[in-house]
């Protein structure tokens, strides 16, 4: 697998610091309360934040053709985790709406310390975790997830993997996909999600999109380990040698947000390493994003679109 160190979106201090001191973590049941977005749209839209709004519309706007889909921003690592917290909602939030479809005490941010308490592939876990997207088996796939960390692993494992599900898409034949499109398909369970419609399940891999545009893909490396997709597994199997072909390692460091389209990446990562009683381990927090086509970054890419056509 190719490591890279892509561009980071760098958010400069005083504009983090606006946003945490004009932002809370308050919700509305589980969506960012919309006084929030209100606030951080508004932070963002003076304070010379032009350029953080082009740049996260240039990677990850829904209108733009041929944008990567995923985008690392670098929030500065030295503000306080909730600091942290405020500032890359705030960030989130040019894109459409934050929200959390698990209930961790109505957090905005779910997730916290890696222990081996947890199962080795699960968020938490000290394992590595196969390309997925969050929330398959479900009718509406969030739009858009996210991953913040706030200590990387001490000892240097934990690297993020994104992987373009449309380009492995693109690379199977015609008999593959039309297996893909059939609605059995079976990966873990979906009962008590929020913000996401009723669980699928079981669910197509592949949705074309009614109006042309992007197909969903509601991938997951885990569809190859449950016994009710062995039917399918050769075409399963070729799917995920296609996504590895695409697979990028990229390791994040504290205050590196990852932010990924679920319609366009599959995100995983790599096993951490050995636990010490020395070090503090992992931590990393989730939030989810609803896409709003009238969010900042989305009418930045869908301006500079229509500049280029002039
Ligand atoms: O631990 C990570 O880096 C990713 C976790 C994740 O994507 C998940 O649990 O869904
Ligand atoms: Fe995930």
């Amino acid at each position: 697998m190719e490591f890279v160190d892509p561009v980071r979106v760098v958010v400069p201090t005083r504009l983090a610091q606006l946003l945490a001191q004009r932002c809370t973590l308050q919700m509305q049941g589980y969506q960012w309360a919309a006084a929030n977005v209100a606030a951080a749209r508004s932070v963002l839209s003076e304070n010379a934040a032009g350029s953080v709004v082009a740049e996260l519309g240039r990677r990850l706007a829904r209108s733009a053709a041929s944008t990567p889909g995923w985008a690392i921003v670098a929030l500065p690592d030295r503000l306080g985790d909730e600091d942290l917290q405020r500032a890359a909602a705030g960030v989130l939030s040019l894109l459409g709406r934050p929200f959390y479809s698990i209930k961790q005490d109505g957090r905005l941010w779910i997730g916290g310390a890696s222990s081996p308490e947890r199962d080795a592939a699960s968020f938490g876990g000290l394992g590595a975790q196969a390309l997925h997207v969050d929330a398959p088996n479900v009718q509406r796939v969030p739009d858009y997830t996210s991953l913040l960390i706030l200590r990387s692993d001490p000892a240097g494992g934990g690297a993020s993997i994104v992987g373009d599900l449309q380009a492995a898409l693109a690379s199977l034949s015609d008999a593959d996909r039309a297996v893909l499109r059939r609605p059995v398909f079976f990966e873990g369970q979906a009962d008590g999600l929020l913000g996401v419609g009723d669980p699928l399940l079981p669910f197509p891999v592949l949705t074309d999109a009614a109006d042309g545009g992007r197909p969903w893909i509601r991938w997951a490396g885990k569809l190859l380990g449950d016994s009710r997709n062995y039917d399918h597994l050769a075409v399963l199997q070729r799917f995920a040698d296609a996504l590895q072909l695409e697979a990028r390692s990229v390791a994040l460091e504290r205050g590196q947000l990852l932010i990924a389209d679920q319609q366009r990446i599959a995100h995983g990562r790599t096993a951490l390493g050995p636990v010490s009683p020395d070090d503090a381990p992992r931590c990393l927090l989730q939030a989810k994003v609803s896409y709003e086509p009238d969010a900042p970054a989305q009418q930045a890419a869908s301006v500079g679109a229509g500049d280029r056509d002039v």
